[in-house]
């Protein structure tokens, strides 16, 4: 009747459901059906074969039971108070549905419907646990002996000890009961099983299991502290009649607990528990002496000096003994509180110093960084600093040739360029034996600077042999043989041809003789609306600072040449002029963006 043919054991469903078939006037529920369940079956009126048969099947069930516990595996504790749902988490973390083959045996009735510690072998990732699943042993009604005893038995089996305890208790309330269960657990397991205590909330509403940061803000106090009291950890037992087996809200919940237990530091030692199961047991033994003692001596008063004064020494040495349990009971329990504040402040010691340390760390680090910064600031601000000297000095420097240059009028006059007014015609070019005069419409600076310039001074030899100079800043360009533009400090000696008047209305290449530098003090910068210019003989470009093309810059100057047709400059002095010194400025931006 209770295997199936292959010798497997039946479960308790299939067994329950073959039994009302059987008897169907009995109404039998799971309650029956458990150790401690053969009360009811007389009581139904079961015939005593079936109530013997019961007994075997709960034994069997047992020994499977005991089966799946493996001692190189730390332990979970389900713990709580009768009903709260300890037996329905414990089936939930092994993905079995209550109505299934349930490891944990679950019911809705009154009083404790798990009156045996079970366990089974759980895992979360590739790590394996012991659950083990405990009657409702710290009620009000004394913690039964048997199965404390049983508990830290099946504990200490496990090598690996406590990895955690979860404290399962109904969301709805937190009556005194439940603190009852907290001192027993205190008591049993001592204040240290609280560093490895989780709560775990059963009954939720789907709104708690939904918002769970709204269902911590709805604790009351008393909750609050407990939940505290275990070190905040907390987490949901999915509600199977809102979140079955399956859900994802019910996967979520289960996880979330799992994170919990795993990002648990270390275990609860079974060293621990035995130190506490040894103290409590030689308190039961005091108080079993003391009794025998008391019981002793009432009945040699009794002998000697009658009942009446047995039992009023007997009351005495009852309450003296009491009160001294009573201390030794309080003793022990400060003894315990004194631990766990030492625990407490040597975590927070250890907290302190490892806040300290890190601010250290954190101080050395942003001090580097501050200097880095610094640093780093003081570099732009040196680059800022040379990149606007630099700027200025080109600002000022513009291209310019000194003073002392002469050039040709179209009167035949050769005048020094610090002479030359707008409006004057000078010599820009010679070409098909023509020389070509063109009109100064611009003198876009001229005058003494305030600091020295750098002049390049190129000295070359005419066609008719005499030595010629022409000196210029040293981004001004003149022309070479073939008729493009150089800046004239990247002309080389002994190899660069310029372009130089013979005297006979012919440009003809020379090859520059040499390359200096000199610095002056004084410049002139003008165009003619050729935009070129034979200065010292040179055939040279107006342009200076700007790209590498005559056409281009010619076009540039279009508006400013055609302005002056209407308007002609009446600017001759040191500032420069606002239409060049914009074009300059245009280049210089774009040149630094560019870089
Ligand atoms: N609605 C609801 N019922 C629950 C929840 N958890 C458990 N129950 C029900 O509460 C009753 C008791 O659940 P158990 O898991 O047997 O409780 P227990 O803590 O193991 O009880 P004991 O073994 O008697 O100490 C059963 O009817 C469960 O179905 C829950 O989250 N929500
Ligand atoms: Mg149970």
């Amino acid at each position: 009747m209770f295997c199936y043919h292959d010798d497997s054991l039946v479960n308790k469903k299939w067994f329950l459901h073959t039994l009302n078939k059987i008897f169907p006037d009995k109404h039998l529920a799971g309650h029956g059906f458990r150790d401690g369940g053969i009360t009811e079956l007389i009581l139904r009126g079961f015939p005593p074969y079936i109530v013997q048969i019961e007994v075997l099947f709960s034994k069997r069930t047992d020994k499977v039971k005991l089966q799946s516990l493996e001692i190189n595996a730390p332990v979970i504790i389900l713990v709580g108070k009768t009903g709260a749902g300890k037996s329905t988490l414990g089936n939930h973390l092994l993905r079995i549905s209550d109505d299934d083959k349930s490891t944990f045996e679950v019911s809705g009735d009154f009083d404790s419907c798990t009156n045996k510690s079970s366990s089974a072998v759980y895992k979360i990732g590739d790590k394996s646990y012991n659950i083990i699943d405990t009657p409702g042993i710290f009620d009000t009604n004394k913690p039964n002996k048997d199965i404390l005893d049983e508990i830290a038995r099946t504990v200490q089996k496990c090598a690996y000890g406590i990895k955690a305890i979860l404290f399962v208790f109904e969301a709805k309330r937190l009556t005194d009961e439940q603190k009852n269960v907290i001192d027993g657990i205190s008591t049993f397991f001592g204040e240290e099983a609280f560093l490895y205590m989780i709560s775990v909330f059963s009954n939720c509403n789907k709104i708690n299991t939904n918002d769970p940061k709204k269902f911590e803000r709805s604790w009351n106090k008393k909750v609050r502290m407990f939940v505290n009291r275990m070190g905040n950890r907390w987490a949901i037992s999915p509600n199977p009649d809102i979140y079955p087996l399956g859900t994802s809200m019910h996967e979520k919940c289960l996880e979330n607990l799992e994170n919990t237990i795993i990002s648990l530091n270390g275990v609860y030692t079974n060293e621990l528990l035995e130190k506490t199961r040894k103290e409590q047991e030689d308190r039961a033994r005091i108080a079993r002496e003391e009794k025998e003692r008391r019981q002793k001596e009432y009945d040699e008063i009794k002998r000697t000096e009658g009942k009446a004064k047995a039992e009023a020494e007997y009351l005495k040495r009852k309450n003296e003994d009491d009160e001294r349990a009573r201390i030794a009971n309080e003793n022990h329990l400060n003894e315990l509180k004194n631990d766990m504040i030492k625990k407490i402040n040597d975590l927070e010691r250890t907290n302190k110093e490892l806040i300290q340390k890190n601010k250290d760390e954190i101080e050395r680090l942003v001090q580097n960084s501050q200097n880095e910064l610094n640093q780093n600031e003081n570099r732009i601000g040196n680059l800022r600093r040379e990149n606007e000297e630099l700027r200025n000095k080109l600002n000022n420097q513009g291209g310019c040739f000194w003073l002392e240059t002469r050039v040709k009028l179209e009167s035949g006059r050769v005048i020094r360029m610090s002479e030359l007014q707008v409006g004057d015609r000078v010599m820009s070019n010679i070409r098909n034996g023509i020389e070509e005069f063109s009109d100064v419409y611009l003198i876009a600076h001229v005058g003494k600077l305030d600091h020295e310039e750098k002049f390049t001074k190129i000295s070359f030899t005419k066609p008719n042999g005499s030595k010629g100079q022409l000196r210029l800043t040293i981004t001004h360009y003149v022309f070479n043989e073939n008729l493009s533009i150089m800046f004239a400090k990247d002309l080389q000696p002994g190899e660069t041809k310029i372009l130089v008047s013979d005297g006979k209305n012919m440009l003809v290449p020379v090859i520059v003789d040499d390359i200096t530098n000199e610095w002056y003090d004084e410049y002139i910068s003008f165009y003619t609306r050729a935009g070129t210019v034979i200065a010292e003989n040179v055939l040279s470009s107006c342009y200076d600072d700007c790209p590498p093309s005559q056409s281009l810059m010619d076009l540039i100057f279009l508006p400013v040449r055609w302005w002056t047709v209407f308007k002609p400059s009446t600017h001759r002095e040191k500032r420069l002029h606002p239409y060049v010194q914009f074009l300059e400025t245009t280049y210089f931006s774009l040149i630094n963006f560019i870089a």
